[in-house]
């Protein structure tokens, strides 16, 4: 059976002149950030890597239409939906097959762009082990995913609504590069630096690309974890967020919050307890994660 997938117009173009190509997840819009400034970083992150001469490719899909590239229109129509899908891989070919719409996870991303050729993605925070999944076994199946998918994500390391340890235990376990960039601890998404340290560490992109590609000549079937760290003026001190994480946690355990929406139930809590400040520096590491994206993307085209 063929794909139903369509590359936008910018995306189609940039395959043929061989431009480099930096896909974005769309879960971060319709289930991460609260309307309308989902739509402003979403727009602000794709100009963000078209300044440095790469082009963005949001993923979601449409009607049952796997989409790598969203058109202005759709990307606003998708930042305005209510109660659009949230999908992982589990979810991908099932909601293509029901004629759903949904916007991809990291674990979904990385399969779709991948499907579309593209090695390297933006995000925010990767999904991990949560705090108490030695009970509830909550682990993301993005770790898994950052294992079998041959795709480089930059993200801001790891939520602090996470258990940060278990994660890098779990990356490990499965073999995932995990590359912390500018700085040996490894980060803590609002935070710069968590008390533990970065298995890896590379500060330039070319490094990052050819380890990409040593990878794939070692036959490893995996892609690596790229993690950026937020700038420092725009980071929330980690001992600030410590209590208002553990709030949002006693209230999601509280509420038998479960699967699903336990992030996106944390991640409004948080907003809401820091009064938007929480989404301020979101908004910051993303846009850095897509400019180090682009240039990763840069550098992997320029290899022989
Ligand atoms: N980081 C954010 N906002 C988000 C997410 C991560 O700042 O919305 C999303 C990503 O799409 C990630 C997903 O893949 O949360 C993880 O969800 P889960 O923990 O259910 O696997
Ligand atoms: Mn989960």
């Amino acid at each position: 059976m063929i794909l139903p997938m369509i590359l936008s117009a910018e995306v189609a173009a940039a395959k043929t002149t061989g431009q480099p190509i930096v896909a974005l997840e769309s879960t971060i819009i319709t289930h991460g950030m609260p309307h309308p400034q989902n739509l402003e970083v979403a727009q602000q992150v794709e100009n963000d890597i078209r300044a440095l001469g790469a082009v963005p490719a949001t993923i979601a899909v449409l009607d049952g239409t796997l989409h790598i590239g969203l058109d202005p229109a759709q990307l606003v129509q998708l930042s305005q939906s209510r109660n659009t899908a949230k999908l992982s891989r589990a979810d991908l070919a099932a909601c293509m097959a029901s004629g759903g719409t949904g916007a991809t996870t990291v674990a979904a991303t990385m399969i779709a762009a991948h499907a579309a050729g593209i090695a390297v993605f933006a995000t925010g925070g990767i999904g991990g082990v949560h705090k108490g999944a030695e009970h509830s076994f909550d682990i993301s199946a993005d770790l898994t995913e950052l294992a079998q998918t041959p795709v480089t994500v930059v993200a801001a390391g790891a939520k602090a609504i996470l258990d940060v340890d278990k994660t890098l235990e779990v990356l490990e376990t499965n073999g995932v590069p995990v590359i912390a960039v500018g700085q040996d601890s490894f980060p803590a998404f609002w935070s710069a630096h968590s008390p533990l340290p970065a298995p890896l560490r590379m500060d330039d992109p070319a490094q990052i690309a050819r380890a990409h590609r040593l990878r794939a000549a070692l036959g490893l079937p995996g892609g690596q974890l790229v993690a950026n760290p937020i700038p420092a003026q725009d980071e929330i001190p980690a001992e600030n967020l410590a209590p208002i994480i553990a709030q949002a946690q006693a209230e999601a355990d509280q509420q038998g919050v479960t699967g699903k929406a336990v992030t996106p139930f944390l991640l409004a809590r948080i907003f809401d307890l820091t009064q938007g400040r929480s989404l301020t520096a979101n908004i910051a590491l993303v846009r850095n994660n897509a400019r180090l994206a682009a240039r990763i993307a840069q550098a992997l085209i320029a290899l022989p």
